[in-house]
């Protein structure tokens, strides 16, 4: 029997998955607006960040019917987005086809659907048709969307935006591979934000069923030559005697490479900054395993956050001290949110020595409006100033 992938070496599992899956259609055309889009910025001298956002789907047929998906509705990865845009980065943006996007994100969940800011106003005696009014943004959220407006056109008529869709885990790897190798030109001012929920098992193409999988047994007499046989179909385990409800399908999957190893050592840049996110339920286990995964795969920072208090606390794992560092949005200036448990900020935190204040009290914020703020307003500034340490000591080190 042929290794599974997930016991190769990186490189020799890099070429066994690249090698069974075709490469996704928009990929050359994404790959020609990327080429352009860095040799602009490469030209500006300006920083550039590949921020990787949403969740991956797992197809459970080639033909894809079924497919298995994640929480990640790509809030992180869009919010982060603008916040490095103010910062003046240039953005490419890869996310899962129809999740948030920058800016246009304000205006798309369905608890802040679009078409509630807007209005019909009153006729005018100069309308076209007497009925008609002119659509036109709420008085109250006037403020808010111009400003919102102004910031997404900037980016836009500055190119300084680039949007690349992607669904499957599969179509993930082979944009990320491509992009990190076409960054190569930027040097240490590219930077990799790994905020995209990517799936951690699939199914190998060489197991994936051609077709829809079945739920009932195909008749034994039918003889269609174009048909597929009941027994070429993958359900995985039968019950010996299948209900008359169906079948039980169960499916057996293999664990995705991990491809953090190529990218750091092989596909970006030089001198490049590479920051992954580690996600954890468990908050006994999240400082372990960030520390583990930034052991393992000896990038620059890992940001750790737990599902349910994401949007109020992360924890920095840096190979340098203090190694562990946690930023929080000061208690009066959290949003509230639906899935998020507030009870549970600060207990993924190792406590040692620590003074007792209250995990509240960090990241003091001068500002006391009371509004709530978002998390990455504080990340973001943080991981620039890294990054341009980072920068400075490359260029040291290379004037020698
Ligand atoms: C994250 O941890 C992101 O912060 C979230 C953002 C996915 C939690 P939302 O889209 O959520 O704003 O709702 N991303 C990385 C998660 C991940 O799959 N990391 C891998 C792991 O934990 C390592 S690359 O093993």
């Amino acid at each position: 029997m042929s290794p599974s992938i997930g016991d190769m070496e990186p490189a020799e599992a890099e070429s066994a998955y690249f090698n069974e899956y075709p490469p996704p259609k928009a990929l050359p055309k994404h790959e020609a607006l990327a080429r352009a889009f860095v040799e602009r910025h490469v030209e500006a001298n300006r920083r550039v960040v590949l921020v990787t956002s949403g969740g991956t789907t797992v197809p459970l047929e080639a033909q894809t019917v079924r497919f298995i998906d994640n929480f990640s509705a790509g809030t992180r990865g869009a919010t982060s987005a603008e916040y490095f845009l103010e910062q003046g980065y240039a953005v490419i943006f890869l996310h899962r086809q129809y999740s948030l996007l920058p800016y246009s994100r304000h205006y798309s969940h369905s608890t802040n659907c679009f078409l509630d800011f807007m209005d019909e106003a009153a006729p005018t005696s100069d309308s076209e048709n007497p009925d008609h009014g002119r659509i036109v943004v709420r008085s109250e959220y006037q403020d808010q969307m111009r400003d919102v407006l102004r910031k997404y056109r900037y980016a836009k008529q500055n190119n300084l935006l680039l949007l690349l869709p992607f669904t499957t885990v599969s179509e993930y790897m082979f944009e990320l591979r491509s992009l990190a190798k076409l960054m190569r030109p930027l040097g240490s001012n590219a930077l990799f934000y790994l905020a995209a929920a990517v799936s951690d098992f699939f199914i190998p193409r060489s197991r994936m069923a051609e077709h829809k999988i079945q739920s009932s047994e195909i008749p034994a007499n039918f003889s269609d030559d174009e048909a597929v046989g009941s027994n070429d179909i993958y359900t995985g385990e039968n019950a010996p005697e299948p209900p008359k409800a169906g079948k039980k399908l169960v499916i057996n999957l293999d664990p995705v490479p991990k491809f953090l190893h190529r990218l750091v050592d092989g596909w970006a840049p030089e001198g490049s900054m590479v920051v992954s996110f580690k996600l954890e339920t468990d908050p006994s286990l999240l400082v372990y395993k960030a520390k583990t995964a930034l052991q393992r795969y000896s990038h620059h920072l890992v940001i750790g956050n737990l599902l349910s208090t994401r949007k109020w606390e992360v924890v920095f794992i840096t190979p340098d001290p203090p190694h562990e560092r946690w930023i929080r949005v000061p208690k009066a200036r959290r949003s509230k949110s639906i899935s998020g448990v507030e009870d549970q900020v600060g207990l993924a935190e190792i406590k040692k020595g620590r003074d007792g204040s209250g995990p509240e009290s960090e990241n003091p914020s001068s500002d006391t409006s009371g509004d709530g703020i978002e998390i990455e307003s504080i990340i973001i500034p943080e991981l620039v100033k890294l990054h341009g340490n980072m920068i400075h000591k490359h260029t040291e080190a290379s004037r020698g």
